[in-house]
């Protein structure tokens, strides 16, 4: 029987024999690695010696995972069959060597860190399911003889947890913290408060928590969650216990509503906010001109700099809106006192923010720690020792670097984002926008040749993605955005350049898929997509041909009676042919036979509609508008007032651009009359509005989902000439998207086989 969830092996076939059980599958993969002929087992006789007691942890780690999986008793032996030995002639903290052969296997490092990375790579050359905590059967333990010299690119190898937006309990982070210690990342960076959420108990500040913690989301639902400080020590020490260094994030001076709504007097004007439910930069930020900004930050950076014990500590300081300090009093005393003034380099609110940012940093000194912040911190001029890590590309890093400050690489534009898209955002789960297939976060090099060519690359301490999370609702979620693309960090960080390979790296990622299978990790499998044109629903009049691939190479397995595709279900080998209306369920199969999610493309058969008889009269579209608070299309039937209006194009509907992050104003709209189709067509349409009816028919549907990257556009074919149209926003906020913030009102449509949308123009639109 085999333990591993999502293992299904029911013949006799050797599991250590499938496919994805073959060759080197270690990632990251090491420095040098050369391959014998032998094979090493281990069988029920294995044991282990170390060669000092201090040893004990590391090697309890490793016996008790291999004993889970394999039921042996593997005892410690003086000269046991696999050998760890502290060796200083291996230089580098985390460097080591591991030699497999046929009798045994030897691990030698300067460290337990190293020693525990090489017992890490020897599970790695083991068959998949030795990360399985139950028993299995089925599997010989073998692994390939090889002789492995090893040690990192990069000394930092991070990944960031938003924890702020949404909550990641304590189990679900040690989960992260198992599995990342087994692709050698050594950094986990926890980002604790932001406009949404404080996340960090302080026994000075109990408001901080008690109010900070808690915010109100748009069905009234009260979402929270902290972590106390016996949590942070929980944390901290099972993180130590796998070589993760914990750098915690207070954001200062923007990013800090949270903190604000315990305690108003945080702020310029001292008023009563609540905790943000909503996504979004927002203009209420700490008051550097008043010292009670400074004396609370000392008293919480007092009590986390006891909890955290590693170097580091991550202050933020990225996008605040510093307009209100240009009017604030407090703020523009401290500009005088401290002669902050406007210069040919520096504005005086970006001096202050800079003051803000060196003050944290003495504080932070005053406690031991090295001050971290984001790349913002170099617009008023750079702290003396901070470091930075470069968010908005690599620019930020390259001038700290030439100013001799150490930094972390950790560009949105160098796929270090993965709270993007990692497929077409037509077939994937909804995210915050932008797209980052692991190919892109694989290719990432953080060293920029300008610095190698100033001889500045030695200040490029390392790599981290981050994984923000308005859009990841659930921990499930952000394990699928996290996996597999952390391993793709993972070899980034620690594999040389000249060893990288994509093709490679992807055939041992279906080896590390039944690893995180194990470990009961949602990780993300690719979606089948349409390569060119990928859409939900697909329209055609006489016939249509539905073509599928995936981001890597994969087996995919569809149905087309409506059930869910399985491993027997038709292997797709061909473009689809249809002439009648059809539902494709389409999904990837790994080679474990793990299946991914389930796509989903309605085929359907029109003809064409035709366009009304009679030109309409007038030029535009008639407005029913009502300040009413709704959340879906169905209440709107109960709405009893409108104002009628006419409207001379679409984009009006949705109001109140220009106060787009202070609120939401409550309303709805309604728009109708008539749209000009240019030609005969079937045509595709696009709105972030809430819904959108071309001749009676639904052509865009996002009732009740955030209303940004719309996927519910729909297709209709249309005879050239006026079809009727209806417009429906809803003003409101879903799943903390305020439906105007990237929302500009517009629907876009596009002919079959075009690229570029169209909008909807002024002179299309008529009513009667
Ligand atoms: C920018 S990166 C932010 C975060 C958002 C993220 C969304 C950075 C320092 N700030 O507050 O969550 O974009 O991708």
């Amino acid at each position: 029987m085999i333990a591993c969830a999502g293992l299904c092996s029911c013949n006799k076939e050797k599991l250590s024999e499938r496919i994805y059980n073959q060759g080197i599958n270690v990632i990251p993969a090491p420095e040098q690695i050369a391959q014998g002929s032998g094979t090493f087992v281990l069988d029920k006789d294995a044991s282990i010696g170390i060669s000092h007691d201090s040893l004990q942890p590391v090697v309890s780690f490793y016996a008790q995972k291999m004993r889970a999986s394999t039921g042996f008793g593997l005892p410690q032996k003086e000269d046991g069959t696999i050998r760890l030995t502290i060796d200083k002639t291996v230089t580098g903290n985390e460097a080591y060597q591991l030699r497999v052969t046929e009798d045994g296997v030897e691990v030698r490092a300067s460290s337990l860190r190293g020693l525990f990375y090489g017992m890490g790579t020897f599970l790695q050359l083991l068959p998949a399911e030795i990360e399985s905590p139950e028993c299995v059967d089925g599997v010989e333990w073998t692994a390939p003889e090889v002789e492995v010299t090893d040690s990192p690119r990069f000394p930092y190898r991070g990944l960031m947890l938003d924890v702020t937006r949404h909550f990641i309990s304590v189990e679900g982070l040690k989960k992260h913290i198992d599995m990342l210690a087994s692709i050698k990342i050594n950094t986990l960076h926890l980002h604790l408060s932001d406009y949404q959420g404080w996340r960090v108990e302080i026994k000075k500040y109990p408001l901080l928590t008690e109010v900070g913690s808690r915010r109100i989301d748009e069905y009234g639902k009260e979402y929270s969650g902290y972590y106390t400080q016996d949590d942070i020590r929980e944390i901290v020490e099972y993180a130590r216990e796998r070589f993760i260094t914990i750098i915690p994030e207070i954001d200062v001076p923007g990013h800090s509503l949270a903190a604000i709504a315990a305690y108003p007097e945080l702020s310029c004007t001292g008023e009563k906010y609540e905790v943000m439910s909503r996504w979004g930069r927002f203009p209420v930020v700490f008051c550097p001109g008043k010292e009670v900004m400074f004396e609370m930050l000392d008293g919480i950076f007092a009590e986390m700099c006891a909890l955290f014990p590693g170097p580091y500590f991550h202050i933020g300081g990225d996008e605040c809106p510093k307009e209100v300090w240009k009017t604030c009093p407090h703020c523009q005393k401290r500009i005088q006192e401290e002669g902050l003034w406007t210069d040919s380099k520096h504005s005086s609110v970006d001096k202050l923010q800079s003051y803000a940012i060196a003050r944290c940093e003495r504080i932070l000194k005053k406690y031991g720690k090295r001050m971290i912040g984001w790349d913002e911190i170099l617009e008023g001029g750079l702290a003396p020792d901070a470091t930075v890590m470069s968010w908005r590309g690599e620019a930020g890093g390259i001038a700290s670097a030439l100013m001799d400050h150490d930094v972390i690489m950790t560009p949105a534009s160098g796929g270090m984002y993965i709270d993007y898209y990692q497929g077409n955002s037509q077939a994937e789960p909804f995210a915050w926008g932008g797209y980052v297939p692991i190919s892109k976060t694989y290719s990432y090099n953080p060293v920029p040749d300008t610095l190698v060519q100033m001889g500045k690359e030695q200040y490029i301490r390392g790599v981290q993605a981050n994984a923000w999370a308005e859009c990841m609702y659930t921990e499930d979620i952000v394990e699928y955005r996290v996996y597999p693309r952390i391993l793709a960090v993972a070899e980034v960080g620690w594999t040389p350049l000249k060893n990288k390979d994509f093709a490679d790296f992807s055939r041992r990622l279906n080896n590390a898929a039944v690893r995180m299978d194990c470990r009961g990790i949602n990780y993300h499998i690719p979606v089948p997509e349409q390569p060119d044109y990928c859409r939900n629903h697909v329209a055609f009049t006489d016939s249509t041909v539905v073509q599928f691939s995936t981001s890597r190479p994969m087996k995919m397995v569809y149905t087309l009676d409506g059930t869910e595709p399985g491993l027997q279900s038709a292997v797709y080998t061909e473009p689809l042919v249809f002439r009648e209306n059809g539902t494709i369920k389409i999904r990837s199969v790994l080679p474990s036979g793990r299946m991914g999610i389930v796509r989903e493309v309605e085929v359907e058969r029109q003809t064409f509609l035709p366009a009304s008889a009679e030109e309409p009269e007038h030029e535009g579209l008639r407005l029913r508008f009502s300040p009413t608070r709704c959340l879906y299309v169905s209440e709107m039937a109960d709405v009893k007032e409108w104002k009628d209006s006419i409207l001379t194009s679409i984009e009006p509907i949705v109001k109140l651009r220009k106060n787009k992050y202070s609120g939401v104003e409550f309303y709805v709209a309604v728009a109708d009359g008539y749209f000009y189709v240019p030609e005969d067509g079937i045509y595709e349409f696009s709105s972030n509005n809430t819904r959108i009816t071309v001749g009676g028919r639904l052509a865009v549907d996002n009732d009740g989902k955030p209303q940004i990257n719309s996927k519910y556009g729909r297709s209709l074919a249309l005879c050239k000439g006026w079809h009727s149209i209806k417009v429906e926003q809803i003003s409101n906020f879903i799943g903390g998207w305020n439906s105007q913030q990237r929302n500009d009102g517009a629907v876009r449509f596009r002919k079959y086989g075009e690229q570029a949308w169209k909008r909807i123009t002024a002179d299309q639109l008529k009513y009667n």
